[in-house]
């Protein structure tokens, strides 16, 4: 499923783990699409200092992780860029500009994207790498009601990745406050638990920000009765290529690895049987 490669915390994903990736992208930007009505777009992966450090408070925990570009070629950059660790610096500028009214509410975006983080914790496939594919989602409403709705049903769409698609238990469940995304409300993930550690792992996560990114980058809208400026309520969530390292620590062993039918490729002889209509078992079973 895996390559090796001679950046430290970094893999190729071969095609039969970017085939599962493929397919839990594909159901879940459906049923965001769907029934939430996210929309996808693409933000640059760079991100300016002067914008990076807006949300100081919380970038200073994480300051050791982020990457830079210092220069081009041998020339020192005039400023140097930092490597997107997540884009809420990145794309709540642009909220600010697009949200006026709040005919412009709700918002929902969604980027399919890598993001880096320079970990310095020992690197392991699928679970902690220093670049990894994702999804990000940024919401913004008029309303916390609207906005906390929207993080519980995230969160129930990510439970039934892992336990529909990938066949792994988890447990949906709030972080504490010392646990929780500073920057946020509240934050919620569904946890899983890894067989060889005997140890929790976040699968996935989805916050409650309230307005304080709202207050930070002016996401501002004028109510309808009111006609007064008011902060927007926002969310984010994300769900990463760890997912296929938990379906790989609880379907793997040191004899090797048995997909869970929805992601697997090719089916078991078994499987095809207890599926195949009735009159057609007999034939499936002689051979
Ligand atoms: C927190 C919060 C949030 C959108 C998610 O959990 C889901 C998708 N983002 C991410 N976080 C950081 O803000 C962060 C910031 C920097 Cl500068 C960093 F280097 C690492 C980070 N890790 C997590």
């Amino acid at each position: 499923m895996i390559e090796y490669y001679d950046v430290s915390g970094c893999y190729v994903l071969r095609p039969w783990s970017f085939g599962i990736w493929e397919q839990l992208q594909k159901w879940f930007d459906n049923v965001i699409k769907r029934q939430l009505g996210v929309r996808n777009c693409y933000f640059p992966i760079f991100v300016s200092k002067a914008v990076l450090e807006k949300e100081k408070a919380h970038i200073e925990d994480f300051a050791p992780e982020v990457a830079w570009v210092t220069k081009s070629g041998d020339t020192e950059l005039q400023e140097h860029i930092a490597i997107r660790p997540t884009s809420e610096t990145v794309m709540y500028p642009a909220f600010a500009k697009w949200i006026q009214s709040y005919r412009d509410l709700p918002l929902k975006l969604n980027q399919w994207n890598n993001v880096v983080r320079w970990e310095f914790k020992h690197p392991q496939p699928f679970l902690r790498t220093r670049e990894f594919l994702w999804q990000e989602g940024h919401h913004a409403y008029a309303t916390q009601d609207e906005a906390e709705r929207d993080v519980l049903k995230v969160l129930d769409f990510y439970k039934q990745v892992y336990e529909d698609l990938l066949a792994v238990p988890v447990v949906p469940g709030k972080k504490t406050e010392k646990e929780k995304f500073a920057g946020g409300v509240f934050t919620t993930t569904v946890e899983a638990y890894v067989p060889a550690s005997g140890r929790a792992i976040q699968a996935a996560t989805s916050h409650y920000l309230g307005t304080n990114f709202a207050r930070m980058f002016d996401v501002q809208f004028e109510h309808p009765d009111t006609h007064q400026p008011e902060y927007a309520h926002q969310i984010s969530y994300g769900m990463t290529t760890r997912t296929i390292g938990v379906m790989v620590m609880v379907h793997g062993d040191d004899r090797g690895l048995l997909l869970p039918p929805k992601v697997a490729k090719f089916r078991s002889l078994s499987y095809r049987v207890a599926l195949a209509p009735a009159q057609s078992r007999a034939s499936k079973i002689d051979c």
